[in-house]
């Protein structure tokens, strides 16, 4: 008999309809309810993407296809599949829960996030380690996989497709923007949190290992806390760049994201946009991982790594 052992999926989650969007962005704030103003800014957006975002989709087709990657890996192991998310139900704590009722007593988990902070991968399983100690449930955690070969190979792949529609007398004047989520600047610098270093170092591996000439390094979908978020944000940014070096395209890898949804398909799809065709420059986006083998193939070879 194969062994069972727990996949424990974290991710963000999503509202599934209209009316979860204010509890959705209640949890979000810590339970502090929104004004009617902000949440209207927050429906307006969803109605800018279509109504609701996909990603409660995506994130069970990836988490679905992590699971059966490592069911056929795995000779005498069969994982059985939680999702946990964030900000709406299936929460975190209610996937190990049911692991529990299901006698589950050891489990690997992942974040659907490549890049480790304590303010974001740090705090998914900090919720899920708290859980599971109630029932002493043993968690191996995947911390960040941003520095999986495969998963700079998927980005790689996407850039230099991109660049292959540019024609070659453009390169020079091609700027590639790598972003993640921004995080308040104050929490970051106060712990010396690794998330800016990662980040960095994926920019690195991008310029080295594609075709593209120019990178920059910058931040989205800032919150509106008061206080200063990391920067640049990749607005601000690409609005110097170009001042800068007058550059003929953007092309935006927002690599701290895993999936298509409201920070892509808004911050860069709507807002980015704006911005280029403001200063007359063309934008480019390539698709996000979703469940590309190579994206999943970089999250199971950190897990084979693990377990
Ligand atoms: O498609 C969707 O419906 C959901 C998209 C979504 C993803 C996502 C990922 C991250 N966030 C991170 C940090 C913060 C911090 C705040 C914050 C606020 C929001 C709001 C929405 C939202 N986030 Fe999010 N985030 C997504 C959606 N996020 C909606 C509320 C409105 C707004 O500010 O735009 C600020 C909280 C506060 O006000 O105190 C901080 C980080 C990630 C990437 C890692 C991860 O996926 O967990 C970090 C997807």
């Amino acid at each position: 008999m194969k062994k069972e052992v727990g996949l424990l999926v974290m991710a963000y989650g999503t509202p599934y309809q209209k009316s979860d969007i204010e509890p959705y962005y209640t949890d979000i704030r810590r339970g502090r309810k929104p004004s009617e103003e902000e949440l209207n800014d927050l429906i307006s957006r969803y109605e800018a993407i279509g109504g609701l975002s996909p990603l409660a989709k995506i994130t069970e087709r990836q988490a679905e296809v992590i699971r059966d990657t490592l069911n056929e890996h795995y000779e005498a192991v069969t994982f059985k599949l939680y999702i946990g998310l964030k900000h709406i139900h299936p929460f975190i704590e209610d996937a190990v829960t049911k692991m529990n009722q299901d006698g589950i007593t050891e489990a690997v988990t992942v974040v659907l996030a490549p890049h480790y902070s304590n303010f974001s991968i740090g705090a998914y399983n900090k919720r899920a380690d708290e859980k599971a100690a109630e029932f002493g449930i043993q968690l191996h955690h995947v911390q960040r996989y941003y520095n999986q070969p495969k998963f700079t190979e998927y980005w790689t792949m996407r850039v230099n497709e991109i660049l292959a529609n540019i024609p070659q007398s453009e390169h020079d004047k091609t700027m590639l923007v790598v972003s993640a989520h921004s995080l308040p600047e104050r929490m970051i610098k106060e712990s010396n949190d690794p998330y800016p270093s990662e980040l960095a170092e994926t920019a690195k591996a991008l310029q080295t290992q594609s075709a593209i000439h120019h990178v920059a390094t910058g931040w989205q979908s800032e919150g509106n806390t008061g206080t200063p978020w990391l920067g640049p944000d990749v607005q601000d940014l690409t609005r110097e760049l170009y001042q800068k070096g007058k550059y003929q395209h953007f092309i935006y890898a927002p690599v701290g994201f895993v999936a298509e949804h409201l920070e892509v398909l808004y911050d860069n799809d709507y807002e980015c946009k704006r911005v280029c065709d403001e200063v007359g420059a063309i934008y480019h986006r390539p698709p996000m991982p979703d469940t590309h083998p190579l994206f999943i193939g970089a999250i199971v070879d950190e897990i084979t790594n693990l377990y």
